[in-house]
Formats: C-alpha cells, sequence, structure tokens
C-alpha cells in the first residue's frame, strides 16, 4: 500500500510539471485574445476556453490528469477547498452580489472551475476495491437548475467530468428551469458541446419547479442508472464508483453520498460528518440527526460501510433508472420545490427498496440560508400544497396527528391525489406504523400517538418541549403546540401525583386523545407522568 501511494506521487509530480509546460503553451496559443475582464483570468481561463477539446479529443484529461487535480498542487484562489479571500476592494461587490444567489458570487467566480481538491475520503475506502469499470453501470447525471451562476453550475459540471471515470458517464443532462439569466442561453449551450464529455442542455420552456425538472431529464436519460445533483456541488475523488456499486449490487437501493458543505460565504469545502443520517420533525421538515448506536451496531462498527438512512436530503443520490420508474419516479403533482425527498424516501422504504448514505463518496453543495428565486404562489402554498401530498398518501393514522400539530397545513388545496394512491397499492406498500417502527423507531412521532408523553421532555425553562422547537402551551381546557418559549414557566412535574401541573390555571395534563388536554387536578393514572418518558433537559 505505502509503495502504491509513493509511486503515485511519483506520476503526480512528473505528471504536474508536464502540465505546466504544456499549459504554458495552450495558454500563449489559444489564451491571447481573451478580453472580458474577471472571467480573463488565468486560472479560469485555462478551462473557459477549450475549443481544442474539439479537435483533439481527451485534451482536457491530458492537461487536467486526475493526480493534478485531486492532490491540491495549483495555488489559485480556493485549490486544496481553502476559503476564498475576497480582496478588500472587491467586498462591496460581494456583498451587493451576494443577493442574486445568496452566496458569494465574488469568491465563486474568482475560483477555477476545475479548483483542486484533497482526497476527503476516509483511509477504509481508498482501500476499498470496486468491481472493474466496464462491468459497473454507466450513468446519467440529472442536473436541474433555474438561474444558477455561471461559475457554480459550471464547477459542478468539471467536478463530475474531472473526478468520474469518464467510461461511466453516458451523459451529463442540465435542465434549465426556464432561467432568466444571459449566461444560461446559447453561452452555456456552446459551451459545454466542447466538453469531453456529452453534456446536453434540456429547457423546460415554462418554470415547472425542480420535481418536474428533474422528470424531464430522466425522460431522456439513456443510462442504467440516473444520478442527481443539484446545479452547485463538486464531487470529489472516488465519489462515483461507491455509489454505482451499490446499485450493482441491489438494484433496489437508492444510494446518496455524505453532502459535505461548500461555505456559501467563502467556498472553503468543509467536510461533513459520516456520523450523520436524514430524519424529519413534526412539521415534516427535512433534518440531519446522529446516527443512533443500533445502525453503527448492525454495521459492526465499519464506518465506511453504507449507513441505512430514514431520508434523504433529495438533491443528490443515484438510483436504477428501471427501479426510478417502478418504484414511482416522483409525484408530478408536486409544485416548484420541497417535499419531494420525504415522499420518495417514505415510498422507498414502504414499498421495498432501501436508501443508503454511502460513506465513501462525498459530493460537496452550496447550502444556502435562504432561497434565491421567486416561489409561485407563495413560499408557503407551496411547500403546505407539496406536504399535504405526502401525508395524504403515504401516513395513515399519522395524518391526524400531523394536521393538530399542523392545523394552518389543511387551508392549502393540494390536487388530486389518487394515481399516487393507486400506486401504492399497486405496489403493495407496507404501512407508515411500519415504517416508523422498523425503519425508524428514532423518530420524534410518536409511535403509538396516545401516548404522547413518551416524546415530551420538560425544560429548565419550565417548558414542556415535544418536537425541535415546539412547546405544549394551554388554551383554555386544551393545549396547543407553539414555538418555544412561549409565555414564562408554564409546567412543573408534581413527583408525588406524578402529575404535570400547569402554574398559571392549576389544571394538569390528561393523557388526552392525541394531543394532551387541560383539567382538575385529581391524581388520576390519565394525569400521571412517567420520568422515563419525560426526561428533564
Ligand atoms: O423552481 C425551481 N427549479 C429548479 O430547477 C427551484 C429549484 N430548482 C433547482 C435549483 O436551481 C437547484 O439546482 O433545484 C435544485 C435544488 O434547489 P435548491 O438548491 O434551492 O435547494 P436546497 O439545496 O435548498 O434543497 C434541498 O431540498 C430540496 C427540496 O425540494 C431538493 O431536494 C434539493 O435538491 C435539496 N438539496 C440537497 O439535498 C442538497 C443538500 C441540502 C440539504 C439538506
Ligand atoms: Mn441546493
Amino acid at each position: 500500500m505505502i509503495g502504491r501511494v509513493r509511486f503515485q506521487y511519483c506520476k503526480v509530480i512528473i505528471a504536474t510539471s508536464m502540465v505546466w509546460m504544456m499549459l504554458d503553451v495552450f495558454v500563449l496559443m489559444y489564451f491571447t485574445d481573451c478580453t472580458d475582464g474577471p472571467r480573463c483570468s488565468p486560472q479560469e481561463v485555462r478551462v473557459m476556453k477549450h475549443e481544442p477539446e474539439k479537435a483533439n479529443p481527451g485534451f482536457l484529461q491530458k492537461i487536467f490528469p486526475k493526480g493534478l487535480l485531486s492532490g491540491g498542487q495549483r495555488n489559485g484562489p480556493g485549490d486544496g477547498g481553502r476559503a476564498v479571500k475576497v480582496p478588500s476592494e472587491r467586498e462591496a461587490e460581494a456583498k451587493e452580489t451576494f443577493k442574486i444567489n445568496q452566496f458569494n458570487l465574488v469568491a465563486s467566480d474568482m475560483m477555477a472551475l476545475n479548483r483542486t481538491l484533497p482526497d476527503y475520503r476516509m483511509e477504509e475506502c481508498r482501500k476499498k476495491r470496486y468491481p472493474p469499470v466496464k462491468s459497473l453501470p454507466k450513468t446519467s447525471i440529472v442536473i436541474v437548475f433555474h438561474n444558477e451562476a455561471w461559475s457554480t453550475l459550471l464547477r459542478t459540471v468539471h467536478s463530475i467530468i474531472d473526478r468520474s471515470p469518464n467510461e461511466l458517464l453516458e451523459e451529463i443532462l442540465l435542465v434549465d428551469d426556464a432561467s432568466e439569466k444571459e449566461h444560461l442561453g446559447s453561452k452555456l449551450t456552446d459551451y459545454v458541446a466542447t466538453l469531453p464529455v456529452p453534456v446536453h442542455v434540456i429547457r423546460t420552456g415554462a418554470r415547472i419547479g425542480l420535481i418536474r425538472a428533474r422528470l424531464k431529464g430522466a425522460y431522456v436519460a439513456k443510462g442504467k442508472v440516473i444520478t442527481f445533483l443539484d446545479a452547485h456541488c463538486e464531487c470529489t475523488e472516488g465519489w462515483l464508483e461507491p455509489l454505482l456499486s451499490e446499485i450493482h449490487n441491489d438494484r433496489t437501493s437508492v444510494v446518496c453520498p455524505i453532502i459535505d458543505v461548500i461555505s456559501d460565504d467563502t467556498f472553503e469545502y468543509i467536510t461533513g460528518s459520516d456520523m450523520t443520517w436524514g430524519g424529519f420533525n413534526w412539521k415534516l421538515n427535512f433534518r440531519w440527526y446522529q446516527v443512533p448506536q443500533r445502525e453503527l451496531d448492525r454495521r459492526g462498527g465499519d464506518r465506511s460501510m453504507p449507513t441505512r438512512t430514514p431520508t434523504m436530503a433529495g438533491g443528490l443520490f443515484a438510483i436504477d433508472r428501471d427501479y426510478f420508474y417502478e418504484i414511482g419516479s416522483y409525484d408530478e403533482g408536486m409544485d416548484i420545490w420541497g417535499g419531494e425527498n420525504l415522499e420518495m424516501s417514505f415510498r422507498v422504504w414502504m414499498c421495498g427498496g432501501k436508501i443508503y448514505i454511502v460513506t465513501c463518496s462525498r459530493v460537496g453543495h452550496v447550502f444556502r440560508k435562504t432561497s434565491p428565486y421567486s416561489w409561485p404562489g407563495g413560499v408557503g402554498r407551496i411547500i403546505n400544497h407539496n406536504t399535504q401530498r405526502i401525508v395524504e398518501v403515504w401516513m395513515d393514522e399519522y395524518k391526524d396527528f400531523f394536521y393538530r400539530i399542523n392545523p394552518g397545513v389543511r387551508a392549502t388545496e393540494y390536487g388530486d391525489v389518487s394515481s399516487r394512491k393507486k400506486l401504492r397499492q399497486k405496489l403493495n406498500c407496507k404501512s407508515f406504523r411500519w415504517y416508523l417502527e422498523q425503519i425508524y423507531p428514532e423518530s420524534q412521532l410518536p409511535i403509538d400517538y396516545h401516548s404522547l408523553g413518551e416524546v415530551f421532555s420538560l425544560t429548565k425553562g419550565k417548558q414542556i418541549m415535544a418536537d425541535d422547537g415546539l412547546c405544549v402551551s394551554a388554551s383554555g381546557s386544551e393545549t396547543k403546540f407553539a414555538k418555544c418559549p412561549s409565555s414564562g414557566p408554564e409546567w412543573e412535574f408534581v413527583p408525588k401525583t406524578m402529575a404535570l401541573r400547569h402554574v398559571n390555571t392549576d389544571q394538569c395534563l390528561g393523557k388526552g386523545n392525541g394531543v394532551p388536554s387541560l383539567g382538575k387536578c385529581d391524581g388520576s393514572e390519565g394525569q400521571q407522568w412517567t420520568l422515563g418518558g419525560l426526561k428533564e433537559s
């Protein structure tokens, strides 16, 4: 092993010096005509215009061999995954243009489209041997975007081409969801035509949202596997083989890489934890949580083994193309953004598939604090619409629980879900309760929702906290869930009677039907709460 590494290191050094020599000639020959401002910085130019690729296939690979790309040999802005320092005279511009994409566009534009990144994989992963490339399935990569920046979109594309065995890439499909930016028009089409892998731009015409845009891409995909990525990602060394290899072993596995963080401010590449999996809270928001001991044990403590995850984030995953359709692709009734990841997660598990986070595969993603684009009809309407489609089709009796906790959601129309219900029947899927018991027992959703007490905790501030950020507060003889902390200290635990007393009204919390109720303190069993479930925190 050590010998091999040394040998490769030597190769890298030799290759690197040769590459620099070639690059000098290359730059002189082809880029003396560069006149359009910041985009002409030498870093970017090297990959911005490479018409020679057309005449000379394989040219890019020659000038950017894998060793160079992953070894962090170059030292431009952002190379090696490092943070970009925007020069002080451009700070104002960076601040001003941040709103366009909700990330630091100046920093992104300063970096090479093929910036270098270290190999972030854990040692065990680097040692793993995967089936030879010729026996792995080929993949189409589908990237949907609406008004994405040039540099982030093309860096995504370059990172795929540069860090995947190109024999595994059937094609890259860029689905433009009605963007309004000039750089995403013919400039994009012309640019991608010069790349050494087939890259096609598909235009949706009207804004149809990410779910229907992905369906459009999937529809024309020719690869045996479809890999979906967001439009602001960077794939790292060895990201693809472990994903395809899992699908090769079992075509009903839906596989996600570890999603690392690319800073929205500095574009620093920050590795995420391999001890995190996907879950959701009571509002059905996707959330990351610690992988429980149970799952670590199942993998025999081997962190390089894929983690079974209850849900996936949604943006980055690979799936066998035929299986994608067998299992019901996406719910076409879902609008713009949101919910499709939980819908797919429930569906895959309940209908016989599996979802894994493949910890040997790492892809970076620019996480943003807010969304940069418009939401036709309003954010709330879209999210509620999509969420109800999940609840109505997949959640059985937990639907009542959901609506009790989130009564406002009901006001939004959600269209017709009959075809999705039919799909569930046709696929003979298991119940949501089965999913909670077998796949996600750690869920915050009470498995028997008549014993809600199991999932509460009494905080130091004398609040009864339920799900993340939701507290039980009294309104008349009923209780409701409101954002924590509601008004001052509300509840105290009375050890003698094991009651939870509402301080202001001197009433006690009873285990009502679904959501707890308030009544006169009577010491009855219905008002006893055990500290086992009621953690003091
Ligand atoms: O109308 C739209 N049309 C689009 O084409 C709205 C969005 N899009 C594109 C957009 O340009 C982007 O490429 O869709 C992609 C995802 O949109 P983002 O980047 O605004 O979403 P996100 O990263 O905040 O959201 C996560 O959740 C979404 C729920 O619908 C999708 O599943 C995203 O793919 C998903 N991203 C990830 O999983 C990356 C990790 C983030 C986390 C957690
Ligand atoms: Mn994203």
